[in-house]
């Protein structure tokens, strides 16, 4: 066989070619990244540290303990929702779970469920998104009762067992869907921020005395309070990811959870901070906002390099 060495050059120059862009692309998203973020951080900044206490609110109700207080979260029949309701919670940054949200609204995350792509590993968490979905009843409900715009949505599978208590890099509010099995909860109210150590990740800022295994939960126990509970198959949980610690944990095989990221302004300076000037957090970005892949994500990995 005759050897063409022109294919290979021009393979080499494309390749080449692909890599400046990928390291273009990588740079308008962290200066983006910061651009956005800086303003908000200084919007923020000293509020953590001035919220010494937790609210007065309802939900806020003392249920037992192991250690530390539980809060006891707010559980409302979608039925009963009026306009402001879930918007009160929204702005008090408390979590609330959503039971019966009628589940054809649902169907339409069918299309941003792809099947998992043969030979993937089966350990690890498995991510599929999609920046501005088109999610039509859904979008509309959203907007309904809680007066924001889906601004990205992420499916979640996989063998993995949970992650770092964390809180999410991109300033934005939750609303998680269950399609499949349950999980166990941890979230932690934004107030007791300051308490905790930090580390630094390329996409969170987490717990440093926290691990991916579950056994190393003490750290609950040095503040003064946490909400603690299981999702399950069907249900709606709302809470301040960017500003508010959380932590998942598997409860059956291979759970499948779609997150979708709401516009929402008011996040932790921790995590504002975190994301600017980040170059390592912005390829981490860049990789999964244009590969069109399962992203495969190994969750006891998140300082240092992505992958
Ligand atoms: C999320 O951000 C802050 C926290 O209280 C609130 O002011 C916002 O309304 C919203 N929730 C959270 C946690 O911060
Ligand atoms: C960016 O993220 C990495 C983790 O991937 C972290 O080690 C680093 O400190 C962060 N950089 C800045 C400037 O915060
Ligand atoms: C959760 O995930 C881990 C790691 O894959 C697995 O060993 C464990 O069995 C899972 N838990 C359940 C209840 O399936
Ligand atoms: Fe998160």
């Amino acid at each position: 066989m005759v050897l063409n060495p022109l294919p290979q050059v021009l393979k080499k120059g494309m390749s080449v070619i692909g890599s400046g862009l990928h390291l273009i692309r990588c740079f308008f998203i962290m200066v983006g990244l910061t651009m956005l973020e800086l303003p908000l951080l200084l919007l923020t900044l000293g509020r953590e540290t001035s919220i010494p206490d937790l609210p007065p609110a309802s939900s806020m109700k003392e249920e037992g303990a192991i250690g530390g207080k539980h809060f006891k979260l707010d559980v409302i029949e979608a039925a009963d929702l009026a306009p402001e309701t879930l918007r009160g919670y929204v702005k008090r940054s408390e979590p609330v779970m959503i039971k019966n949200v009628p589940s054809q609204m649902f169907d339409v995350l069918a299309n941003h469920a792809p099947a998992v792509p043969p030979g993937t590993p089966e350990d690890k968490l498995l991510i599929d998104q999609y920046t501005f979905p088109k999610l039509g009843e859904m979008s509309k409900w959203i907007m309904h009762n809680i007066g924001k715009r889906v601004l990205y949505l992420a499916r979640f599978s996989g063998g993995y067992k949970g992650g770092y208590a964390h809180i999410d890099s991109f300033p934005s509010y939750n609303f998680y869907y269950v399609r499949r099995g349950r999980k166990k909860v941890y979230i932690v109210p934004r107030q007791y921020n300051c308490l905790l150590n930090f580390g630094k990740g390329y996409d969170s800022v987490f717990v440093r005395d926290d691990d991916t295994s579950g056994t190393k939960l003490e750290w609950l126990e040095t503040i003064p309070g946490y909400w603690t509970f299981e999702v399950e198959e069907g249900d709606v949980l709302l809470f301040n990811n960017s500003a508010c610690i959380h932590k998942f944990m598997n409860l059956t095989h291979n759970p499948e959870i779609f997150t979708m990221r709401l516009a929402h302004m008011d996040s932790s300076p921790l995590t504002l901070w975190n994301d600017c000037f980040n170059w390592t957090g912005a390829k981490y970005f860049t990789d999964i906002a244009f590969s069109g892949k399962t992203g495969v994500r190994d969750t006891a990995s998140i300082e240092g390099k992505p992958y």
